[in-house]
């Protein structure tokens, strides 16, 4: 069953949509296999995205990131990796279309609210950065036949 990093960004969190968009994952079927409300370091949120170092909006990005706590949650399922994104929508909010998270509650590039994994390869990295393997718990749904 594939899995992916989400993160709920310091924005998610100021602006009381935890439950809104966790409510969303939960609904489509995924399962929650981790969970856990972080403030995250500086060099947490390096490693993060370390990919963008040297771009001109990284110290922008790492002082959001580190502005106030972030929820970071796996979640697991068929094709986890690509619903996740499509549920997210694209970076920019304003460029989102309406259903996606992004696109029904943000208007920034930056504070776009939700941080997901864009390839099995790196959820799987990303997971081992936020989470220790004793921190995952596995586990099977009452209604996981029905979900597929
Ligand atoms: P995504 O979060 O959609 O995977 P990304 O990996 O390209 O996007 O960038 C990581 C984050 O960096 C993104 O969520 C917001 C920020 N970001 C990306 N491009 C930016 C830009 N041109 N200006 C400001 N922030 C940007
Ligand atoms: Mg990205």
């Amino acid at each position: 069953m594939q899995q992916t990093l989400i993160l709920l960004k310091p924005d998610a969190v100021q602006r009381r949509l935890i439950g809104e968009v966790t409510g969303r994952f939960e609904r489509k079927g995924l399962r929650l296999a981790g969970l856990k409300f972080v403030q995250a370091s500086r060099s947490l949120a390096e490693s993060h995205y370390a990919v963008h170092k040297g771009k001109p909006f990284y110290e922008s990005l790492i002082q959001f990131l580190t502005s106030g706590p972030t929820v970071a949650m796996v979640w697991e399922g068929r094709e986890a990796v690509a619903v996740c994104r499509l549920m997210m929508g694209a970076t920019d909010g304003a460029k989102s279309p309406p259903g996606t998270i992004r696109g029904d509650f943000s208007l920034s590039v930056q504070n776009n609210l939700i941080h997901g994994s864009d390839s099995p390869e790196n959820a799987a990295a990303e997971i081992a950065l936020w989470f220790e393997s004793k921190e995952l718990v596995s586990h099977t749904t009452t209604d996981s036949k029905w979900i597929g």
